[in-house]
């Protein structure tokens, strides 16, 4: 068949390749939580509603793309990690970050009403999106490392800020307050003036959730075996991967890291 004459514009579509042999990392983070999250009368610092419905959709992800190793979230963000020789959409780095976007958003609206039953939706919320590449494990485990010290740093000042304030310092009276503060003056703050030990408030404040992909042996996984009855030796093998529950673990050296002053490093 000939081609039209307007075909020519296809040559505009340029090719926008991640390396190969590169782990590549989608982070998704939500357009202006900060009003959406007010709007919806999300709880202070952390509404359980809202981080386990981020965990709903970013489990969704994970089912959808198996090659979605790793997944960690805090707030309204979440960063996927891809394996190293994936082949996902032959590694377009658009089409790997907007259709990973994509689903994660429809996943969280489409999940709303279950987190949310008496609080409807004002408005559509939406996420923006990026790939990275880190070249070596090295790399990625720092990038999750950072994220999670971000988790840390801002749920240890969150928590001090929004106790200050339900005790009735004025928003700006609390933030003087903290002022200069390091974490042990936030932990002893919250100790001996609201009876709250830090260590003990929810690991999914403290250090966000984790889900990890990991083989199971088909001999011990029930589920899997289930699953897989009647299906061909590549499913199996698929089914075989299960997607774990969402977990707290410690990424070391991250929990443990100071810091001068509550001033949030903002990631935009
Ligand atoms: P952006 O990402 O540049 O479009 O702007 P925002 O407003 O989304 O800012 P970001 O992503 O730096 O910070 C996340 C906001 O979401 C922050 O204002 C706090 C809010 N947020 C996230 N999770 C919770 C929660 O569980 N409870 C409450 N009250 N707020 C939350
Ligand atoms: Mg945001
Ligand atoms: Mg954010
Ligand atoms: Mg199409
Ligand atoms: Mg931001």
């Amino acid at each position: 068949m000939a081609k039209s004459r307007f075909e020519y514009v296809r040559n505009y579509e340029l090719p926008d390749p991640l390396l190969p042999g590169t782990f590549i990392v989608v982070r998704i983070d939500g357009r202006g939580f900060h009003k959406f999250s007010d709007t919806h009368a999300f709880e202070k610092p952390n509404d359980k509603r809202a981080l386990d419905l981020m965990d709903r959709a970013a489990r969704t992800v994970m089912q959808e793309y198996r090659d979605v190793i790793l997944a960690f979230g805090e707030s309204d963000e979440y960063s996927f990690l891809l394996k190293k020789n994936t082949k996902l959409y032959n590694r377009r780095r658009s089409k790997i970050s907007s259709s990973i976007v994509s689903l994660f958003t429809s996943s969280y609206v489409f999940h709303w009403p279950s987190y949310f039953p008496d609080n409807p939706l004002k408005y559509p919320p939406s996420f923006d999106s990026r790939a990275v590449m880190y070249p070596g494990e090295r790399e990625v485990r720092d990038y999750f490392a950072w994220r999670q010290a971000d988790t840390h740093i801002n749920n240890l000042y969150n928590t001090a800020f929004w106790a200050l304030v339900k005790d009735g310092q004025s928003t700006a009276e609390a933030n003087k307050t903290l002022q200069g503060t390091d974490s042990k003056d936030k932990n002893e703050l919250l100790f001996s003036n609201f009876g709250i030990n830090y260590n003990n408030l929810p690991e999914q404040y403290r250090k966000g959730s984790i889900c990890v992909r990991r083989p199971v042996l088909s001999a011990d996984a029930d589920t899997s075996s289930q699953q897989v009855a009647g299906s061909s030796s590549k499913q199996r093998q698929d089914a075989s991967r299960a997607i774990e529950g969402v977990s707290y673990l410690s990424m070391k050296d991250t929990s443990s890291s100071t810091t001068t002053d509550g001033t949030e490093e903002a990631v935009d």
